[in-house]
């Protein structure tokens, strides 16, 4: 069986980028594959996150995973953290990467803007990112496209490992969704909706209720022209739009385009498909929150199978680079 892996950040809430992006393909492969699913709290160290938040929320995240419909009875889920081996690769990895490979990752021109006080962290997030998977030695990693260069990263790290100390790691493949692989801010669809920036109105929750979705769907930034037509780079509000309500309906965003004249009738309809899309998420929430003891069953569980692979190749790989074993 094929295996896959991929992570979240616990940083703040699931919204609607995480789970159209990532976890409905997470889901899915579930099914088809030896699934990990990490929740990545030593990359939500990377901006500073207060100690209490990020407690909180790593337990958040663990029971939202079950809520969007992991089933850890299939899927490992488990805390990076509680595997010691995740920094223990990445320096090993870090040894291996060069600095001109990381200050090109687009990620960390965007976030640390190359300040000087910006986080060493910050700068080798990639690397740690190359470590989460190539431990698992994951052949698939689906991932939205913000990802998408991190993901070269590793490829090029897990190959350049392997000609200088021999054939170790698997060379991951990136999953990105055709359609609704960067879902965009409702109020700023000039960027990616993201946990980390503030944007109450233009962030729809997994958890949000049907009422917020109505109330954000239908204040949604579009533009003047008041013509409805697929156009990514000329109407991005409009295009966000019809890609999120052919994720929901299983259509091409052309498709959908061509069933509307009226902004208002799209957005009528795309609130209530989201609210159907997301209401199996609310109801599993619901019923997880009653039975809290469940989260910590699984972070147990988790962690020791995960740890089980991780340690392994942890070995394989420090004694190929000549560490005492
Ligand atoms: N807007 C998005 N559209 C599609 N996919 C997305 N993902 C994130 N945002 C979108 C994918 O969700 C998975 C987990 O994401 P994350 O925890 O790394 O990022 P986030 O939710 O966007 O959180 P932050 O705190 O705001 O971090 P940044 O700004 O660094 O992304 C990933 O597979 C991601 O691709």
């Amino acid at each position: 069986m094929q295996r896959v892996l991929s992570g979240v950040q616990p940083s703040g809430d699931f919204h609607l980028g995480n789970y159209i992006g990532a976890f409905r393909q997470w889901v899915a492969d579930q099914e088809s594959h030896d699934a990990f699913y990490c929740v990545v709290d030593l990359h939500a160290l990377t901006e500073g996150i207060d100690p209490a938040y990020l407690r909180q929320k790593t337990f958040e995240a663990v029971r939202n995973l079950l809520a969007i419909g992991l089933d850890p009875k299939v899927s490992t889920i488990f805390v990076q953290s509680q595997v010691p081996e995740h920094p223990r690769l990445s320096w090993l990895l870090e040894c291996t990467a060069t600095m001109g490979e990381l200050r090109r990752m687009t990620q960390f021109k965007a976030k640390g803007r190359s300040q000087e006080s910006s986080r060493v962290g910050l700068f080798t997030y990639p690397v740690l990112m190359a470590a989460d998977i190539l431990l698992y030695k994951a052949n698939r990693v689906p991932v939205g496209d913000d990802q998408r260069q991190h993901l070269e990263l590793a490829r090029e790290l897990a190959q350049r490992f392997n000609n200088r100390y021999g054939e170790l790691f698997v060379v991951p493949e990136a999953a990105i969704p055709a359609v609704g692989a960067r879902v965009l801010d409702l109020q700023h669809p000039e960027r990616k909706m993201s946990k980390s920036v503030e944007s109450p109105l233009g962030t729809i929750g997994v958890l949000d209720d049907p009422d917020e979705i109505d109330r954000k769907v239908k204040k949604a930034v579009t533009d003047t022209d008041g013509e409805v037509r697929y156009a990514p780079d000329e109407k991005p509000g409009l295009a966000n739009l019809l890609s999120l309500l052919a994720v929901a309906t299983g259509r091409t965003p052309q498709d959908v385009a061509a069933g509307y004249t009226r902004y208002g009738d799209l957005k009528r309809d795309l609130a209530e498909a989201l609210v159907d899309l997301l209401r199996p998420v609310r109801e599993r929430a619901a019923s997880l929150a009653a039975e809290p003891v469940v989260v910590e069953e699984v972070l147990r569980a988790g962690a020791a199978r995960a740890h089980e692979i991780a340690s392994v190749t942890y070995a394989q790989a420090a004694e190929a680079m000549g560490l005492l074993a």
